[in-house]
């Protein structure tokens, strides 16, 4: 299948979830139209009529003529769920080799990225959001890194929807432990960085370095002005 019909996406730089979706459709090379949806004063109408399921971004709508932000067309299909969305691109642009074409490299790409999901996410929340030890993070670093390739490459070998689904956490969460930024004590996230950057975790750090030059994401991926916007994120700010 190709493209058949206008893409509109429903996004914010902030957000590691749209990235994916948009290094997806960089990968893919869509036809797309970005939609900057306002976090902090979500318009009514995202809600009511783009996704009204979650009211979350990303959402893409798919199908029809070009239309406006606020009025998707009746031949529009919304589509929400980031990785849902990464792999419906994966599948209707076959070409981008996307979704690994064989059952057990899919099956792993799956995996790698149900830990994301799970462990990452779970320890991003417990140390930056309500200032937990950096423990279930660097366990979600080792467990991801179990899982990588010993002698190089992506997640299942060539870059697919597990790179996806972990390189736009993997490149927050180091940005923010860099600049100490986290509801964790003062001078924790420098500590935990130098931990990362012991010989332990040399493969995985790679792994990171390797997703950052890799073109679709180079593309998506301004350090300094997502920076600027989770400095000042208020769930993550100390008391
Ligand atoms: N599981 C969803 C999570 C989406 C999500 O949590 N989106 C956040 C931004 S990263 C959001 O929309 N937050 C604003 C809100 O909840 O109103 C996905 O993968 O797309």
């Amino acid at each position: 299948m190709v493209q058949n019909g206008q893409i509109t996406f429903y996004t914010h730089m902030y957000s590691p979830n749209c990235h994916r979706v948009h290094i997806a459709l960089e990968e893919v090379k869509a036809d797309y139209t970005p939609v900057t949806v306002n976090l902090m004063e979500k318009p009514e109408w995202y809600n009511q009529k783009v996704n009204p399921i979650t009211g979350k971004i990303p959402a893409i709508t798919y199908g029809g003529p070009k239309h406006a932000p606020e009025v998707p067309s009746g031949e529009a299909t919304s589509l929400i769920e980031s990785m849902v969305i990464v792999e419906f691109l994966g599948e209707l642009f076959p070409a981008a080799n996307l979704v690994p074409r064989d059952p057990l490299l899919r099956a792993k790409a799956r995996i790698f990225t149900s830990v994301v999901e799970t462990k990452l996410l779970e320890g991003l929340r417990s140390h930056f959001f309500m200032g937990g030890p950096a423990s279930e993070l660097i366990a979600a670093f080792e467990a991801l890194q179990a899982l990588l390739p010993p002698a190089g490459g992506f997640a299942v070998g060539e870059w697919s929807t597990a790179d996806i689904a972990a390189a736009p956490y993997l490149v927050r969460i180091l940005m923010l432990l860099k600049h100490d930024i986290g509801k964790y004590p003062v001078g924790e996230g420098k500590k935990t960085m130098e931990v990362l950057r012991g010989p332990k975790f040399a493969r995985i750090m790679q792994y990171v370095e390797d997703a950052k030059a890799w073109p679709s994401f180079r593309a998506t991926w301004d350090e300094a002005a997502t920076l600027e916007i989770w400095k000042t994120n208020p769930a993550i700010q100390r008391n």
